[in-house]
């Protein structure tokens, strides 16, 4: 006999039956166009899983039991938060509201999660990430009210802010014999620290306490100082003049967050620094000596195409400008430019600059005059003139353009050009940024190298060198994720070396060895790769001689736990890439 819910649960099951077969249709395309590298590198982790939230409740939502919502959130926030967004309002992914999710059901979201999509869905079931039980409480906790972080303002920031040493206590002079410019501000992911190292003898000068998941390192303009922020949004203020540079001052920021500077222009050397969150959807001017903030600017507003309101555009990439007192803000889901002017923080004037959405990392071009900001899910670039304050092109390229801080090299037919790899595809794009010069080319993208493969995610170039050296750690292909390939920019034509990083690593107990992030010493001789594996496995940096593309030396240390960016204290300081 039938139940008065039987048909509407057929309905729902032959509209699910549909969407699988349409799934199983795609999957060829779908092989083509996701490949586990960007899913992987989109779907980050976010340190929210663990913030109290507040939760309303949907009588409409299919039941759960409060263990199973925890379980949900928890996963959510792991998995899926970085492409939907913290409030599920959509972000590099589609919108997950209930008035969405309640609409589809069950049975739909779970083929849905279950087999992923071609528009770039994981398939969690068939890919063994999760279980049926998993993918059926993902589809149920999808369909209740989004749980909300709490907002973080200038209390709750004042109430993390330590000045572990005052600035009238720290050392008036260089305490040590390093070479300061030659040091190594390595990232250490899974441990929350970062391992100082001398460029010189290549030895660990101190390991340094610093947030969760700890991202990147930038330098002061002076050089002094180190920066560094944690997924969790906590930055730390390192002293490199301490007999052991070690942290001086620290503070949270926000709940999660990417990117930190400071102020680099004439006058301003040291003066404020600026963190930039993902949640809150803002960011933070502070003193530059101690970190105490001073100015918070919300980031929520209307995207640059549709003019729609984002309840949390994520504050992206970060610089400082050299030629204003103004630091460059990138906000990726609005897909603005904001051009900060610090020189009057009661006054703050800023120049919006719409470019272009889900704007992530960049890096200026060899005159320091044009930013040129990734915009990777639009895959475009945006090249923004920081002389004038306006955009200067939007330059479309391959999928998912990621360049780090991108790679400059004078070309022998179109002058200087900046570059950039990519997750989704082989090419490495070449964008002339000459106007002066070679006026036609400027800001075309001028050249495509074919380099190894996709899953690319940094690259790198000297003024001093010839060799252009790409990575492509995310690549599924163990060979190409563990060798990068090296271009000769005089002869580009002729394709490029292949140089086994890993191999030349030496590490026996397996491990993925990712070789990640190409960066060079200050003399522009040498190149240092991180060999990237799990935290229970070793783990290496890796020096390669530049001018003969030989194995330098391996760095191995049992505190060498997963190592990834590594940041040279000159080239950070002088924007040299
Ligand atoms: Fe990054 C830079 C965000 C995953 C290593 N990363 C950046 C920047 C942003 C960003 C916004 C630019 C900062 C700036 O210049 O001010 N990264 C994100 C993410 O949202 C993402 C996709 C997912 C996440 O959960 O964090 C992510 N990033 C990674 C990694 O998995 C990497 C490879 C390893 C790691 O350490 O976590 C990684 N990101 C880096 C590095 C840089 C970076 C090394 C700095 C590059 C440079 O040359 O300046």
């Amino acid at each position: 006999m039938k139940t008065p819910q039987s048909p509407r649960f057929a309905v729902i099951s032959v509209a699910a039956l549909a969407l699988l077969a349409s799934l199983h249709a795609q999957a060829q395309d779908a092989k083509k166009s996701v490949t586990p590298a960007e899913v992987n590198y989109q779907a980050g982790s976010s340190p929210l899983a663990s913030e109290p939230m507040y939760q309303s409740s949907n009588p409409k939502a299919p039941p759960m039991t409060q263990a199973e919502f925890d379980l949900g959130r928890k996963i959510y926030f792991e998995r899926c938060a970085g492409c939907h967004g913290v409030l599920r309002k959509g972000a590099t992914g589609k919108p997950l509201t209930p008035d969405i999710t309640l609409a589809k059901g069950t049975d739909y979201l779970k083929v849905f999660i279950a087999y992923g999509s071609a528009a770039g869905m994981p398939n969690w079931l068939t890919s063994g990430e999760m279980n049926d039980k998993e993918v059926d409480l993902m589809a149920r906790y999808i369909q209740q009210d989004p749980p909300t972080p709490p907002e973080f303002g200038m209390e709750q920031m004042k109430a993390t802010w330590k000045l572990l040493i005052d600035p009238s206590k720290r050392p008036t002079k260089k305490m040590n014999s390093y070479n300061i410019d030659n040091i190594f501000s390595t990232t250490l992911r899974d441990t929350g620290e970062v391992a100082l190292i001398d460029g010189d003898t290549k030895q660990i000068i101190n390991i340094v306490k610093t947030g969760y998941a700890v991202h990147i390192s930038r330098t002061s303009a002076s050089g002094r100082y180190l920066f560094v922020i944690g997924r969790d949004a906590k930055v730390n203020m390192i002293d490199l003049w301490m007999e052991k540079p070690d942290n001086v001052a620290e503070i949270r920021v926000g709940l999660e967050a990417r990117s930190v500077d400071t102020s680099k222009y004439k006058g301003y050397e040291d003066k404020l620094a600026i963190a930039g969150s993902y949640w809150p959807p803002q960011f933070v001017i502070m003193k530059g000596d101690t970190l105490e903030p001073l100015k918070i600017v919300a980031t929520r507003g209307m995207t640059v195409d549709k003019q729609e309101y984002h309840p949390e555009p994520r504050v992206a990439s970060i610089v400082a400008s050299h030629f204003k007192p103004e630091f460059v803000v990138n906000v990726k889901e609005t897909g603005k430019t904001l051009m900060v002017d610090y020189s009057d923080l009661n006054a703050l004037k800023t120049t919006e600059i719409g470019t272009a959405r889900f704007l992530h990392d960049g890096g200026w071009d060899s005159s320091k005059r044009y930013f040129m900001v990734a915009a990777n899910q639009s895959n475009k670039i945006a090249a923004v003139d920081a002389k004038e304050g306006k955009l200067a092109a939007l330059i479309d390229v391959d999928k998912i353009p990621h360049p780090g801080r991108g790679a400059n090299f004078i070309h022998p037919k179109f002058g200087p050009v900046w570059s950039t790899g990519h997750l989704g595809g082989d090419s490495i794009s070449l964008i002339a940024t000459d106007p002066k010069g070679h006026k036609q080319y400027a800001f075309k993208q001028v050249a495509v190298l074919k380099g190894q493969g996709g899953g690319s995610l940094f690259l790198k170039s000297h003024p001093k060198s010839q060799h252009l050296y790409v990575d492509t750690p995310l690549n599924p292909d163990p060979k190409l994720s563990q060798s990068v390939a090296v271009f000769d920019i005089k002869n580009l034509d002729k394709g490029y070396t292949v140089l086994p990083i890993a191999e030349w690593a030496g590490i026996t107990d397996g491990g993925a060895q990712r070789v990640v992030q190409p960066e060079y010493n200050k003399a522009g001789d040498e190149v240092w790769f991180a060999v990237w594996s799990a935290k229970d496995k070793q783990s290496a940096l890796v020096v390669v001689d530049d001018k003969t593309l030989k194995l330098k030396t391996v760095i191995k240390d049992p505190r060498l736990i997963t190592p990834t960016g590594h940041f040279n204290v000159y080239n950070t300081q002088h924007d040299v890439y």
